[in-house]
Order: C-alpha cells, then sequence, then structure tokens
C-alpha cells in the first residue's frame, strides 16, 4: 500500500538538524512518504549558518508541480522560502496543482525567518509576501513569537497577547492558526494557541530546560502536515503535533557545540529488528 505523501517546501540544513533534514525524518517516523521541494541550501552546523544559496524560484514551482502531476500531495508544508520571489512562484504552483484553500490539498505554512542562534533565513522585504501570498492560502499557519513580532507588530508575553496575535493573524486570512508559545519568557508551561476566528484552543504542555531545540518548529508543522494528509481535521492534527513534538524535545540531544536537534527517534524504538 502506498503511505499518504507530505510535499515539504524548505531549505536545507547541512547539519541535519533543521528544514528538509528535519521534515523528512519527522515524516517518515509518522509513516508518511516526503516529498520535496527545495527552496535554498544552507551551510550549516551547530553553532550557526555561513552561506545560503538561494534556487532559481521557477525550479522550486518545478518541483511541485512535477511531484503534484505524478505522486500527488496529501498535504503540503512549507519552511525557510528564502525570499519574495520564491513565495510568489509557490503561490502560482500552489493555484495550479490544488495546494491550498483554493484546492484540496491542506497547506501548512510556518512562516521561517530566523534559525535559533538568530541567522535570518528570510529576506526583509519577503514579510509582506508571506502575508499577502501564503497566508490567505493556507489551511493553518505555526509562526513562533519571533515570527509573530516581525509579522504583525505584537510583543506576546502572556495568554492576552497571545489571543490578540492570534486575531491579528487570522486576519491576513489563513483558516486557522497556532501561536506557539515556546519563545515565551518567564513561564513554567508552553500553552500553544489554535485559534480559527470564532474559538480559541490551548494545548498545554511542559516546558524543557534545554538548548536543543535546533528543529523543533519544522518538526511540528510536518508531524500536523502527516496528519492532514490521512485526513485528520486541523484540531486532531495539532493535538497530535503538539504531543509529538513535547516527546521529542524531551528526547533531543546534543550534537556539534551549539543548539541540537529535537528527536523523533522514540517513534522508531517499539520493536528490535
Ligand atoms: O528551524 C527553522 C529552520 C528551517 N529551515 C532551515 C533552517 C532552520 C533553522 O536553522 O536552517 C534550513
Amino acid at each position: 500500500m502506498t503511505p499518504p505523501t507530505v510535499l515539504t517546501i524548505a531549505g536545507s540544513d547541512s547539519g541535519g538538524g533543521a528544514g528538509i533534514q528535519a521534515d523528512l525524518r519527522t515524516l517518515f517516523a509518522c509513516g508518511v512518504h516526503g516529498l520535496t521541494a527545495v527552496t535554498a541550501v544552507t551551510v550549516q552546523n551547530s553553532i550557526g549558518v555561513t552561506g545560503i544559496v538561494e534556487i532559481p524560484p521557477d525550479v522550486v514551482a518545478a518541483q511541485i508541480e512535477a511531484v503534484a502531476v505524478d505522486i500527488g500531495i496529501g498535504a503540503a508544508k512549507t519552511g525557510m522560502l528564502a525570499n519574495a520571489e520564491i513565495i510568489v512562484a509557490i503561490a502560482g504552483a500552489a493555484d495550479r496543482v490544488g495546494i491550498g484553500r483554493g484546492g484540496s490539498t491542506p497547506f501548512v505554512v510556518d512562516p521561517v525567518s530566523a534559525s535559533m542562534g538568530g541567522d535570518q533565513l528570510l529576506q526583509d522585504n519577503a514579510l509582506d509576501a508571506l502575508r499577502s501570498e501564503l497566508f490567505p492560502r493556507a489551511t493553518v499557519i505555526t509562526p513562533n513569537l519571533d515570527e509573530v513580532r516581525l509579522l504583525t507588530g505584537i510583543d506576546v508575553t502572556d495568554m492576552a497577547t497571545q489571543r490578540d496575535a492570534a486575531k491579528a493573524l487570522f486576519d491576513y486570512g489563513p483558516e486557522w492558526v497556532v501561536v506557539k508559545a515556546g519563545h515565551m519568557k518567564n513561564v513554567d508551561d508552553c500553552v500553544d494557541l489554535l485559534y480559527d476566528g470564532s474559538t480559541f484552543h490551548e494545548l498545554p504542555g511542559p516546558r524543557f530546560d534545554t538548548g536543543n531545540t535546533h528543529g523543533s518548529g519544522d518538526t511540528l508543522a510536518s508531524a500536523i502536515s502527516s496528519q492532514l494528509a490521512r485526513g485528520s481535521t486541523v484540531p486532531e492534527a495539532v493535538a497530535f503535533g503538539k504531543r509529538f513534538i513535547v516527546r521529542s524535545v524531551r528526547d533531543s540531544y546534543p550534537l556539534g557545540n551549539g543548539h541540537g536537534p529535537v528527536s523523533p527517534f522514540w517513534r522508531l524504538s517499539q520493536d528490535e529488528v
């Protein structure tokens, strides 16, 4: 039997902790077949990003269309998109193959702007393109609090401002918004917020005292996408994603001299070969 498929539209992390590499291992651990449209190649290790080569926008679009016409896409997600031209090309390809709100393929937009270490992964002038081209097409968007600040100007410091941010982001047109609380300061837990324009769903979870959270956003968005590809509702898929990332942060590991990655390996430890 062919498993469900998920397309990740994202950048490569040579350190193997985030980006396409985190997406593929999460999709594998979730039992779905990962398809890829590479947007950029980063020169990166656990300490930081020292180089970025952006893929030509028409090549990004062509990767999406090539897999769509032959293999079929159960759900799609975005990660690092690098620049506005790539975002415009993705929006065009999404419309042609039925990804997002205009089509039948659920679309998770993770508005990646920077790495944990603060390395910029999206050009400043691309924020507008994210808001105007991708948010209205998204089934669900999954910003962290740094991305919320860049996208809305709202500084989320507590649950009230987290709700304000969810409303402001919803006004850009996605069907659902997840405002992740991982970057909230001075709180003992990590309560993510899911919003559909009328109801707030709180997703409580523990906070772990670790710097090894490289790739956590990518892992969450990929886990959500895997369930959408199986036909789950957005609240079901996001609840699964939350359980998945909590466990993956708990099992994160050191790697190199900087930030280690979160790990979905726990999903594989059920049986001996
Ligand atoms: O975790 C966000 C992310 C996404 N994609 C790439 C990255 C990072 C963070 O470093 O390097 C390629």
